[in-house]
């Protein structure tokens, strides 16, 4: 490349690099995201002394299918806290809970998942989070139904709490956020063993404009 074309290219290259890194400072997150969640940790209501656990995921939550029980630290030492969720069997059990939401807002969710050995993952059991986007009559979205994150599996190790995270944009039709956190054989095999949940949690990420001083300090750079 001769010295005139890269004198010719250079002011497109400014201003791309000035458009990436404005795009960067626009879309960077807040510094602390609110978890939208009542009882992430499956904490409430307590479970009774025997047994241990009782149906479903407790407060706040909607609970669905029928393997989806709320058991205590004398089943399984839970990630944090003194309780656990734990689900097992064929598609599908499972929870949410979901918030109005804005077309083009980003959406931030997980939970922490155990593959015990004490009753380990087995055939095509997986454990997923997801985000579904509902329209404002209770549908799924059209345009972007769900997403998923169900890379927990038999295969994942063992008696190891995993974070596992889901993130998405919603779609024009949607009103509300809802995350989902579901097991069921979605991989070949068949259902076995049961994974256990912590500590969901499900955040707004908002968007915040880039400060005077970041376009000083892009200037300054290029
Ligand atoms: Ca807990």
């Amino acid at each position: 490349m001769s010295q005139s074309t890269q004198l010719r290219r250079a002011p497109f290259f400014r201003a791309f690099l000035l458009t990436a890194l404005t795009a960067l400072a626009l879309t960077a997150p807040v510094a602390a995201l609110a978890n939208q969640l009542g009882n992430p940790g499956f904490e409430s209501p307590a479970t009774p002394a025997a047994p241990p656990e009782y149906y479903g995921a407790g407060d706040s939550w909607t609970s669905f299918g029928g393997g989806i029980y709320t058991v205590n630290s004398s089943v399984v030492a839970p990630h944090a806290g003194n309780q656990s969720l734990k689900l097992f069997g064929g598609c599908c059990s499972g929870a949410f809970q979901q918030f109005p939401a804005v077309a083009g807002q980003t959406w931030n969710g997980g939970v922490w998942m155990l593959n015990s050995s004490l009753d380990p993952m087995g055939g095509g059991q997986v454990a997923a989070v997801n985000i579904e986007w509902i329209k404002a009559n209770g549908a799924n979205s059209d345009i972007i139904p769900f997403i998923s994150n169900g890379t927990f599996t038999a295969a994942s190790p063992r008696d190891t709490w995993t974070l596992q995270t889901i993130t998405g944009v919603a779609p024009a039709d949607a009103a509300f956020a809802r995350l989902v956190i579901i097991t069921g054989d979605f991989l070949p095999g068949g259902p076995g063993g049961a994974p256990f949940y912590d500590d969901a949690f499900f955040e707004l990420v908002t968007p915040v404009e880039a400060k005077r001083t970041t376009w000083g300090q892009i200037k300054v750079r290029y």
